[in-house]
């Protein structure tokens, strides 16, 4: 049985610009997720700083993606973003392998894991970006 959260965020407006290769600045801004179309995107903090963590769209959908994978990113996520722009939903999981608790962010959402979502901070694991 699973937990369904949906944030209730509105879309940022995003400036147009191409999705990169993946990064890791040392320390970002909301910008360095919110700039990128078609991206998921993650940062240490819950104040948009910190390291950042960014695929593109095409190199995660339709998988499931272990941040166990990623030396240093799991249960370390404090934001999510998620900007792509066909549709897809991003579901990120409190386990490896996409199991557990999920939380689902709709394409052009973000969120801080903060207030009644603090639960949530430094506990993903794992991702789903669904194509709809
Ligand atoms: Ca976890």
């Amino acid at each position: 049985m699973l937990r369904r959260i949906t944030a209730g965020l509105a879309a940022l407006t995003l400036s147009a610009g191409l999705a990169l290769a993946p990064s890791t600045p040392a320390h970002a801004a909301a910008s360095d997720c919110s700039a990128y179309v078609n991206v998921v995107c993650f940062h240490q903090y819950t104040n948009y700083t910190g390291l950042v963590w960014r695929q593109t769209v095409a190199q995660v959908a339709s998988r499931c993606v272990n941040l166990t994978d990623w030396p240093g990113w799991n249960d370390r996520p404090s934001t999510a973003f998620n900007t792509s722009t066909g549709g897809y939903q991003l579901y990120l999981y409190e386990n490896i392998n996409c199991t557990g608790y999920d939380f689902i962010l709709a394409s052009g959402q973000n969120v801080s894991f903060t207030g009644s979502l603090a639960w949530w901070n430094d506990k993903v694991t794992s991702l789903y970006l669904y194509a709809l």
